[in-house]
């Protein structure tokens, strides 16, 4: 286990990439801003049909998408790893999957791989890459499952009234659409066969991020595990089922552990350069380069990783504030660093 880790506990700083259909929406749905939650949980928050969300992805197409500029601002950020939603909630994939027609080759105009540039650029680079896949929340692939509540609400107060009645007696769900299958269904066709398509089709592939294991069971965890064999070296973290399956790293969100509360376990806190993981026209509240600054060197002294969210924009660019943090970043990193 130590070998395997060795490089993720060098690594201290790596970049974190929610993108997706949701990009589109940009934290608007028919004029209405979203209520709560980030930006890439609009289908859930605002009840978006599944008809019509997948009606957004015909629009999707990301012409200005560069994968080597990308990777190429994260390694001058000083970053050493990239974790890319390979799926999100909405059960969109980046990648040409022969297990579902919600994915980009399919459902979009753009009709390319999205990973492939990218795992070819992290190459060239010299960063790990590694996929964020949402194993059991799926809003679109029918069987998947479908979170009440957002977690930063405590999993409490849901805000979308009119559609409350149905959602509750449905397991969360808001679209007959999304209940034609069973869950095993779900992890069967879709799931396991993806996963084993993201560690098969781009190389090595460095980390496993699961999230979110609403309705999880065991037996469908021990298929998800399964399916990574064939990356010896995978890191994977905690959310993919819980109890019984730990996996290597813990996952604190938005926050740094304070140092009583470390206990020797490998740490990872993911953060925003806003208040949200999808991109949001609207969403002005970014921390500034020297509190970024601060956190990295404040979690690398604890012993732990950094892994800094950008939410791309739907042409396939960063927002012009990120990239200036990122840039901020890594001239401090320049001035900064032993050799
Ligand atoms: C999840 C996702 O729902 C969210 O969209 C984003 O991808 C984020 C990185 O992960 O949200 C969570 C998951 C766990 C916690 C909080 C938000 N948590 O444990 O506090």
């Amino acid at each position: 286990k130590d070998e395997r880790m060795a490089w993720w506990r060098e690594a201290k700083f790596g970049m974190f990439i929610h993108w997706g259909v949701y990009a589109q929406f940009a934290g608007v749905y028919r004029g209405e801003e979203q209520r709560r939650g980030g930006a890439e949980w609009i289908m859930n928050r605002s009840k978006i049909p599944v008809a019509e969300y997948q009606e957004m992805a015909k629009s999707f197409n990301p012409t200005k998408y560069d994968a080597d500029a990308w990777v190429k601002m994260a390694k001058d950020a000083g970053m050493k790893y990239l974790v890319i939603t390979a799926k999100h909630h909405d059960g969109f994939a980046l990648f040409n999957s022969k297990a579902s027609k919600w994915d980009i080759t399919d459902a979009t105009p753009y009709g390319k791989d999205l990973l492939k540039p990218l795992a070819i650029a992290c190459k060239k680079y010299g960063l790990k890459l590694g996929f964020y896949y949402s194993q059991a929340q799926d809003w679109n692939n029918p069987g998947g499952a479908a979170a009440r509540k957002v977690m930063s609400e405590g999993w409490a107060n849901p805000d979308s009234v009119k559609v409350d009645a149905y959602t509750l007696a449905n397991k969360g769900h808001w679209d007959p659409a999304q209940q034609t299958k069973t869950f095993d269904q779900y992890i069967d066709e879709v799931a396991v066969p993806q996963v084993k398509e993201l560690m098969t089709n781009y190389g090595d592939i460095a980390v496993l991020w699961w999230d979110t294991p609403t309705n999880m069971t065991d037996e469908a965890a021990l298929k998800l595990q399964d399916a990574l064999k064939t990356q010896p070296y995978i890191i994977t973290n905690d959310r993919l089922k819980r109890p019984n399956f730990p996996g290597d790293t813990k996952t604190p969100e938005q926050k740094i552990p304070n140092q009583a509360e470390l206990d020797g376990k490998d740490w990872e806190t993911c953060m925003t350069m806003n208040g949200t993981w999808g991109f949001r026209t609207s969403d002005h509240k970014w921390k500034s380069s020297e509190t970024l600054i601060r956190n990295l060197a404040d979690i690398a002294a604890k012993g732990g990783n950094y892994l800094l969210n950008v939410g791309p924009k739907p042409d396939g660019t960063f927002p012009e504030e990120s990239v200036k943090r990122l840039s901020d970043i890594g001239k401090w990193m320049k001035v900064n660093s032993e050799s």
